[in-house]
C-alpha cells in the first residue's frame, strides 16, 4: 500500500504550516527541501514536526563523501527523518549519506531517475539502473523513480526488490497517481496538493490510492 508524501514547496513558513496542518490527516509524510528552507529558514522543519509527520529532506545532496556527510548530520540533527542523495555522484557518496541515516536512526532514499523531460538526455539506458543497483549494495532504504515512465519503474523494481520507491511526477507532471500506485511505496505529490484552492481536499483524493496494492 503506497504512502502519500506531501512535497511542501511553497516558500513561506506560515503558508507551509498552514497547509501541513491541513492534509495532515490525509498524507503519510512531508517532503520539504531549498524552496521552503531557503524561503523561510531551516527552522521551518520544527515548526513542521508539530503536524505530527515524518519529515523528508529533499536536498539531493550531490557532493564528495565528506561533505555528504557533513550535510547529512545537519539534516537529521534539524529533526528530519529521512534524506535524500543523488545517486550519480557515486558509491562513496551515496554511502555517506546511508553512513549518516544509519547513525542517526533516520532513512536515506537515492534519485535514480527523475521524472522531467530533460532526464531522458541522460538516466534512461543503463544509468538509472545503475545507481539502483548501488543504492541497494549501499544499503539505502529506497530510491526515487519517476511516475512520468511506469515503464521504467518496472525496470527499476526488478533491481531495487522490496527496497521502497518514492515516485514523484504525478498530476502537475501528467503522471497517473491510479497506475503508479499499483508498484511503487510512495506517492510525491506537490503542486496538485498545494496549489489546489482546498489542499486539505486534493490531499483526500490523492489518498485514495494509498489503498492500490503493490
Ligand atoms: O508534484 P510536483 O511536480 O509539484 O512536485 C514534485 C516534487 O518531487 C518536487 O518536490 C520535485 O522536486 C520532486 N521530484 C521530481 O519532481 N522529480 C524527480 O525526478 C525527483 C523529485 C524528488 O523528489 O526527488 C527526491
Amino acid at each position: 500500500m503506497p504512502e502519500l508524501i506531501l512535497a511542501l514547496d511553497v516558500t513561506e513558513r506560515e503558508s507551509a504550516i498552514r497547509i501541513a496542518r491541513d492534509c495532515a490527516p490525509h498524507v503519510d509524510a512531508i517532503k520539504i527541501g531549498y524552496p521552503l528552507v531557503l524561503g523561510a529558514g531551516l527552522s521551518v522543519a520544527r515548526d513542521l514536526k508539530e503536524a505530527g509527520l515524518p519529515l523528508i529532506a529533499d536536498f539531493k545532496v550531490a557532493d564528495i563523501p565528506n561533505t555528504n556527510k557533513l550535510i547529512a548530520d545537519q539534516v537529521f540533527a534539524a529533526g528530519f527523518s529521512a534524506i535524500i542523495c543523488h545517486g550519480f555522484p557515486g558509491r562513496d557518496s551515496i554511502q555517506a549519506c546511508v553512513d549518516s541515516a544509519l547513525a542517526h536512526g533516520g532513512d536515506c532514499y537515492v534519485v535514480a531517475e527523475m521524472s522531467h523531460p530533460g532526464a531522458t538526455d541522460f538516466f534512461i539506458g543503463c544509468t538509472g539502473e545503475h545507481i539502483a543497483k548501488l543504492a541497494v549494495e549501499c544499503g539505502a532504504d529506497g530510491i526515487i523513480a519517476p511516475a512520468t515512465r511506469p515503464f521504467r519503474v518496472k525496470i527499476l523494481r526488478s533491481i531495487v526488490g522490496i527496497k521502497k520507491i518514492l515516485s514523484p511526477g504525478i498530476g502537475a507532471q501528467g503522471g497517473d497517481a491510479e497506475a503508479i500506485a499499483q508498484i511503487v511505496d510512495g506517492l510525491i505529490v506537490g503542486r496538485a496538493i498545494y496549489e489546489a484552492a482546498d489542499p486539505a481536499a486534493a490531499a483526500a483524493g490523492y489518498a485514495r490510492f494509498r489503498g492500490a496494492g503493490k
